[in-house]
């Protein structure tokens, strides 16, 4: 049997997971002399590119000496929590990043929670110690009362640490000895992190944590073989969560070397495969011993905690940008994403709006960017937390928030998130001037915040969050004080306007764009909607021609990004997104219509 050890790397967002996996490959000589590798090649798809975060789990193996290691590198943001989740039952240890400066955050407790409820014993990796700020004694002392305050055993309390600049390609035992390269970390892995258990002689039993698809071979499923073997062209039965069973055959079986598949014929427990043959394979599945099948405990999954409306475009500009705009097109499109996004749900509204629910903003704004590159258009309405009720009583999501601000702005801090519901739970002033301030606030109070928060704290400020459970619901919470400038005609906006209009608010388009009657152009300075006009063009004189139009100095529009649009937005607006744009729109385009609903929402007494 080949010697195997099974880790997935965790941490918070941005502490350097993917740069570690990278250093790990290019050092264990598992790329080829020629091969070209690009800085976090982990992080392989678009988006995952351009925003430099990791958004899927993805799993490569190393060799390194006689033993192969397979390395799952996990997403460090909060909406993808779920998929940290359900990797780490795969793997028989954690290697646990924490920042050297930063030190531990509200991701790195959820991740670790998990971990040490599973039983594992992290190696707890100090990372970025080249970083001036860098104060590696004092992270280790938070990672060790994290450790105590989640209950973790005398083992897991022995955890091993190391030293590393991941980006600078070394780790160390202690922080004087030399920097050299990732030997002391390979050292660990090979020392600390248990082989898997299993055995190879008993039936089969693989448990699926991903899923994938090919064109040829269809759905794929990656998975951790916890007993027996799995060979190509044999039967297996497939035993799903709900009881189904259902034997086929396998087709292909994948194995992971660095960054590459290879074809096998066949693999033993403790190794992580890719199996396709298997039509409605899905995660959680176990692949069993056709005639002494056991299924493996199913994957417990998060339920989604945020939920937004998506529904086909029916402004006047309908259908211009976009290839795709039916709301058939929409259905197959959403169908086909939850059928290997597993954190996510959909369903169908009638009236051609469907509701997609997930972890948070980014998760569905990723899904809605992912739709308009794809030549969609669709309308998004304001995102809202998933509601759910407990023995009667009505509960919401509630989330660990730490903010990091400038001493000056610990105020202004405080009293916006006491109005959001916010309950503090600490205070620590940090060596660099700035506090770190924890609070325990109900996601819906977060809804909007960002925005607010950067401008209070001239964008000086940093605010990190994590789900923590569900708690009885804290009742209303205040939203966005400033109304929308919106508005009154269809054309194009005309830069003498906008100057006039500047006054007013901050401005979201430029001279030239489309607009629209109950088109929101702009946030106004003062609280209450406000109708304007952005066509009107300066009536000609004599004096001067409409050219002179184009001297006018304007102040740059506010860019309202996809993911700036969803804080912003309130109940009674909309966004419309196109291959092309990004616009904010009143759900009722005509006057009468928003102010009959206004007085319909009073009545109702809201
Ligand atoms: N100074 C310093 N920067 C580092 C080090 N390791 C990583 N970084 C930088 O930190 C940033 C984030 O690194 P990633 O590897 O993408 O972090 P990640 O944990 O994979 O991030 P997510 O997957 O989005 O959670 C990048 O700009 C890296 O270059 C280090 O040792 N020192
Ligand atoms: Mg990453």
């Amino acid at each position: 049997m080949q010697k195997i050890k099974n880790i997935a790397v965790i941490a918070h967002v941005d502490h350097g997971k993917t740069t570690l996996v990278d250093q790990l490959l290019q050092q264990s000589g598992t790329f080829e002399a020629h091969q070209e590798v690009q800085d976090r090649v982990m992080d392989s798809n678009d988006i995952e590119k351009e925003r430099g975060i990791t958004i899927l789990s993805k799993n490569t193996a190393i060799v390194y000496g006689d033993h192969k290691i397979n390395i799952i590198d996990t997403p460090g943001h909060a909406d993808f929590g779920g998929e940290v989740e359900r990797v780490l039952k795969m793997v028989d240890s954690v290697l646990l990043l924490v920042d050297a400066q930063e030190g531990v955050m509200p991701q790195t407790k959820f991740v670790l929670k998990k971990a040490i409820e599973l039983g594992l014993v992290p190696i707890v990796v100090i990372n970025k110690i080249d970083k001036d700020g860098a104060e590696p004694d004092r992270v280790m002392d938070e990672v060790f009362d994290l450790l105590v305050a989640l209950d973790a055993n005398e083992e897991q309390l022995e955890f091993p640490v190391l030293y590393a600049a991941a980006r600078d390609g070394y780790a160390k035992w202690d922080i004087d000895d030399e920097n050299k390269d990732m030997t002391p970390l390979f050292e660990a892995i090979l020392e600390k992190v248990p082989y898997p258990k299993g055995s190879s002689e008993e039936p089969t039993q693989a448990q699926v944590f991903t899923l994938d698809s090919d064109n040829f071979v269809g759905r794929i499923g990656i998975s951790r073989i916890f007993n027996g073997k799995i060979k190509k062209g044999d039967e297996y039965m497939l035993m799903k969560a709900d009881g189904t069973k259902k034997v086929s055959r396998v087709s292909k079986l994948i194995g992971f070397v660095g960054l590459d598949r290879v074809e096998i014929d066949e693999a033993e427990a403790g190794d992580i495969v890719a199996i396709a043959g298997f039509a409605d394979i899905d995660v959680g599945d176990t692949v069993a011993d056709k005639s002494s099948p056991v299924a493996l405990d199913p994957l417990h999954i998060e339920e989604p905690t945020l939920s937004i409306v998506m529904s086909v475009n029916d402004g006047p500009l309908a259908g211009t940008e976009g290839k795709h705009v039916t709301s058939n097109k929409i259905r197959e499109r959403l169908e086909k994403e939850m059928e290997t996004n597993i954190a996510m749900k959909m369903e169908p509204l009638g009236d051609a709006s469907f509701k997609v629910s997930g972890r948070g903003e980014l998760q569905i704004g990723i899904l809605a960017e992912n739709m308009r590159r794809e030549g969609y258009e669709f309308l998004l309405a304001r995102p809202e937390v998933v509601v759910k009720e407990e023995n009667g009583v009505k509960m919401e999501p509630f989330e660990h928030l730490v903010v990091d601000v400038p001493e000056e702005f610990q105020g202004v801090a405080i009293e916006k998130l006491g109005k959001r519901k916010a309950d503090m739970t600490s205070l620590v002033p940090m060596p660099d001037g700035t506090v770190r301030i924890e609070f325990e606030i109900p996601a819906r109070g977060l809804i909007g915040f960002r925005s607010e928060f950067l401008t209070d704290t001239k964008g000086e400020g940093i605010m990190n969050h994590s789900f923590i459970e569900y708690r009885p619901y804290s009742g209303t919470v205040e939203s966005r004080t400033q109304g929308a400038l919106i508005s009154m005609d269809d054309g194009t906006a005309v830069a003498f306007s906008l100057y006039n209009l500047q006054a007013r608010g901050v401005l979201f388009i430029k001279p030239q764009d489309k607009v629209y009657n109950g088109m929101v152009i702009g946030e106004s300075a003062r609280p209450g909607d406000l109708e304007v006009n952005p066509l009107k063009g300066k009536q000609l004189t004599n004096m001067r021609t409409s050219g002179a139009d184009d001297a006018i100095k304007l102040v740059p529009p506010r860019n309202m990004s996809l993911e700036n649009a969803m804080e912003w937005i309130e109940e009674d607006e909309l966004i419309e997104i196109t291959p092309e744009s990004i616009r904010i729109r009143k759900k009722y385009l005509n006057p009468i219509d928003r102010r009959k609903h206004i007085r319909d929402k009073k009545n109702a007494g809201k």
